[in-house]
């Protein structure tokens, strides 16, 4: 294969998890993210995906507990089938739907997106989806809708984090219609070739590359189309340090850290901080946000 940008994906560059790769999958992600990475100034390095294992021992999922370790030791028991997403507000085709009636007709594309924690640590994730877009146009939003809120499923049996109540749940999460219906807005069902890993928010869940990562909200159960902006977990539990937009930005710093750099998870004793990029470094959404102050958090 041919690099056309320095910042292309070859095989080599997802070498540790090479046996389930599809290498067809693999080409065609490459294509999307050559032109993102050629809009977006990326850079080589970061697009290099975390192991497996990294990606699936440092996580924030707090239905399971609040460490970075307890969703991995905590999530085993998540029921995710059968699994009911409940599609409601200003949409043609309300109703429950399974996962396989929901993405029926679409295939799942691979997209290698950079991931960047509100909390200052980045990694970089090979997930398998379908573009929200797509679900979207399918389930045909009707023209009073300008919002999309989504909510996390409650299985307090096995969701000690809700049995602790540690912050209020169901988790729930939302975007501006524009913002859900951008192409690098991703319905994730799995990562590395292989299903969603409960503790990264089995069975399906939101990724938006562009965001800080708790706006990608796990194991969602209600899709609903609105008129008016929705509440925001982080943004109800703490409205001066999280806003609904929460767009990555390195110019404004939470008002407890710095945003200006990350920690790159992995690499052992060469893990290092690195710049953290306007929008994650996925420039090509800057217009949505034509005459918003940048110098601001929203
Ligand atoms: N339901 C739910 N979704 C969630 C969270 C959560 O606690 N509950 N944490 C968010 C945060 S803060 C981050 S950084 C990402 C972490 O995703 P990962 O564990 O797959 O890296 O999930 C987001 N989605
Ligand atoms: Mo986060």
């Amino acid at each position: 294969m041919t690099r056309r940008w320095k910042s292309d994906l070859t095989e080599a560059d997802v070498t540790p998890e090479a046996a389930w790769l599809n290498r067809r999958a693999l080409i065609a992600g490459s294509v999307t993210l050559g032109a993102l990475a050629a809009a977006g100034g990326a850079r080589a390095d970061t697009l290099t995906p975390n192991t497996l294992d990294e990606i699936t021992h440092y996580n924030n999922f707090y239905e399971f507990g609040t460490g970075k370790t307890d969703p991995a030791n905590n999530a085993g028991g998540l029921k995710t089938s059968p699994w009911a997403i409940k599609v409601d507000g200003m949409v043609d085709k309300p109703g429950t739907y399974t996962i396989d009636e929901l993405l029926a007709g679409f295939t799942p594309e691979q997209r290698i997106y950079r991931f960047r924690c509100v909390e200052a640590w980045a990694m970089v994730i090979p997930w398998n989806g379908v573009p929200l877009a797509s679900v979207l146009d399918k389930l045909g939003v009707q023209s009073g809708a300008k919002y999309v809120a989504m909510e996390s499923v409650v299985q307090p049996d096995v969701m000690v984090g809700v049995r602790q109540g540690v912050i209020p749940f169901p988790y729930v999460e939302g975007l501006r219609l524009d913002e859900a219906m951008h192409p690098l807005t991703l319905l994730a069902t799995g990562l590395y070739g292989k299903p969603m890993p409960n503790q990264n928010g089995a069975p399906i869940r939101l990724v938006v590359p562009w965001k800080y990562g708790f706006k990608s909200i796990k194991s969602i159960v209600r899709i609903s189309l609105v008129a008016d902006q929705p509440p925001t977990t982080w943004n109800k539990i703490a409205p001066q340090e999280y806003g609904f937009y929460s767009n990555v930005n390195p110019n404004v710093d939470h008002p407890r850290w710095s945003q200006a750099t990350e920690r790159l998870i992995g690499g052992g004793l060469f893990s290092k901080r690195q710049p953290t990029q306007m929008f994650n470094g996925y420039d090509e959404v800057a217009s949505l946000y034509d005459g918003m102050d940048l110098r601001v958090n929203y």
